[in-house]
């Protein structure tokens, strides 16, 4: 109620003409800026109800320049109220709403010029004009229609074909699959059965082989000790069985670090605690340390670790350390010894052919290798029908169109060509651009979705692409056109790394499409 009195307090203050001007082009007298179809809801012989429900007002107030109405449904036409929207007929051509905030602000919006009724003057009504033009581009899109949407029943024919020929092979290779995995689970069977078997058999093999492995870890231990004492003997110069701090000075070959003296840090390493090693001290602490250094000096051993711990400087006074021929003959021995490859060294049977076994287990042995190859090859065909099925699945499951009319074009791929760049758009795959000066190649999106606005299949979005320095992925949108053949008419990148395509193909030839813009072209 107040709001109401308040209003007409309002509105009684102002002397109001331009709600009774009526747009008089028509039949139907409305007021100004009032479309055809809502006409009936502006009766001048009573009050006006805002579109929304919420206020009804005198309909002296529709078209006073106050917004009344909530919906802006009291103005239309003036620009009074923000959410206005002003119909122009447009006689001659297509009728427009506009929002009526562009009602006499200056600007032709409308071809008849009846948004700038304030000032007639500046626009000049250019309806017939247009929509002459208009309707001679009708004419022509009807045509390319037409003679596209006989290529186009074709594509959906054989559209058709492929997607029921691929249902067909996607039934025909889920029976293979199930073959094949009844040859696999056959093959495994038969590999299982014959690998227990030449398991048993190599049995015997490998207990010989442990036992032979062990035969030699002792043999190479007692080597070792062999070895550990007859230097032991070496340095002992006064034979007491006791390795003195003396004895080891002499020898230069405890003087690790080569400053020409065996130092105390230099005894602490070889001799840990200890004042002396006895022989067993010697073998257990001393040896293991001193034996890689006498190995590195006869040039046998290099040790992984930093090299600043490996003084590569043998000099002769390091020889005459080394000078018993045995410690060397012993060393250059078990080098060899390490090199040369044991009998039974390798438990990987696929390799037991350099082997030799009795001829049982020989035969055991083949045929195990045969069962597994044979095992091998049946999972890879049910691997290989397996990835042929998810290829099928995922074409099937792809949009080709309401009809199908895009299935054939799906791997076509098509190229575009300009200044730097040649482009290259492979349908429901990705596009690519390779620079002309470096060949190198980049990719501007992988297959991503439909993306028109009204028709979804105007419009393929590529996603995705390699990342733009310092910015996002690049991507595509394909705008697709009716033509009567498939080719990329242009490449654009409107935004950096993002790039808009225009392809033309008889998929997009749809009558229906152009009857659409027609009877909007009607409503005049
Ligand atoms: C390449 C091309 C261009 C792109 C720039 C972005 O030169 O892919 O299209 O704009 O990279 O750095």
């Amino acid at each position: 109620m107040i709001y109401s009195t308040w209003l007409s307090q309002f509105h009684s203050s102002f002397i109001i003409i331009s709600s009774f001007v009526l747009y008089v082009h028509s039949d139907v007298p409305r007021p100004r800026g009032v479309s055809l179809s809502k006409a009936s809801l502006y009766s001048p012989t009573k009050d006006f109800t805002c579109f929304d429900g919420t206020v009804t007002i005198p309909f002296s107030y529709v078209n006073d320049d106050y917004c009344d109405c909530f919906d802006g449904s009291d103005e239309p036409g003036t620009s009074a109220c923000l959410n206005g929207i002003f119909h122009c007929t447009n006689a001659g051509h297509r009728p427009q709403n506009i929002p009526s905030s562009r009602v006499n602000d200056g600007v032709c919006d409308c071809c008849d010029g009846t948004d700038e009724y304030a000032t007639p003057d500046i626009c000049t009504d250019i309806c017939n004009e247009l929509g002459k033009e208009a309707r001679a581009e009708y004419q022509r899109l009807a045509e390319l229609h037409k003679a596209g949407s006989h290529l186009r029943v074709d594509l959906i024919e054989r559209g058709n074909k492929k997607r029921h020929e691929m249902a067909e092979q996607l039934s025909q290779l889920e029976k293979d699959k199930a073959e094949a995995e009844q040859i696999k689970a056959e093959k495994q069977a038969l590999k299982d059965e014959i690998e227990a078997k030449e398991n048993e058999a190599l049995k015997v093999y490998r207990e010989a082989e442990e036992k032979e492995k062990q035969r030699q870890a002792e043999e190479e231990k007692q080597k070792n000790v062999k070895e550990a004492l007859d230097n032991f003997d070496r340095y002992d110069s006064n034979k007491d069985g006791v390795l003195s701090i003396d004895e080891i000075k002499v020898a230069n070959v405890f003087d690790k670090d080569k400053d020409g003296q065996v130092d105390e840090e230099e005894v602490k390493y070889f001799f840990g605690e200890n004042e002396s090693v006895d022989k067993d001290a010697f073998t257990s602490v001393t040896w293991p340390l001193l034996k890689p250094l006498l190995m590195m000096e006869q040039g046998m051993f290099k040790p992984a670790q930093d090299e600043e711990h490996v003084d590569p400087d043998v000099d002769g006074e390091m020889d005459d350390d080394l000078d018993t021929e045995d410690t060397g003959a012993d060393l250059d021995e078990d080098h060899a010894e390490e090199e040369s490859p044991r009998e039974f060294d390798d438990r990987d049977i696929s390799s037991h052919d350099s082997k030799v076994y009795d001829d049982e287990t020989q035969r055991l042995v083949d045929e195990a290798t045969e069962a597994r190859k044979q095992y091998t090859e049946a999972e890879r065909t049910v691997r290989e029908i397996e990835s042929n099925i998810r290829n099928i699945q995922q074409n099937l499951e792809k949009d080709y169109g309401l009809q199908q009319e895009f299935a054939t074009l799906d791997g076509q791929c098509f190229e575009f060509e300009d200044k730097e760049y040649v482009y290259r758009l492979c349908m429901f795959q990705k596009v690519t651009q390779k620079s002309k000066n470096s060949g190198s190649e980049v990719g501007l999106g992988n297959w991503g979705e439909w993306a028109g606005e009204d028709n979804r299949y105007s419009a393929m979005r590529y996603t995705n692409g390699v990342a733009c320095w310092n910015g996002p992925n690049r991507m595509t949108i394909v705008n697709i056109h009716c033509g009567l053949e498939n080719k990329v008419l242009s490449v654009a990148e409107p935004y950096r790394c993002e790039y808009k395509m225009e392809l033309s193909t008889p998929a997009a030839c749809d009558m229906s499409n152009v009857n659409q813009d027609h009877s909007a072209h009607d409503e005049l």
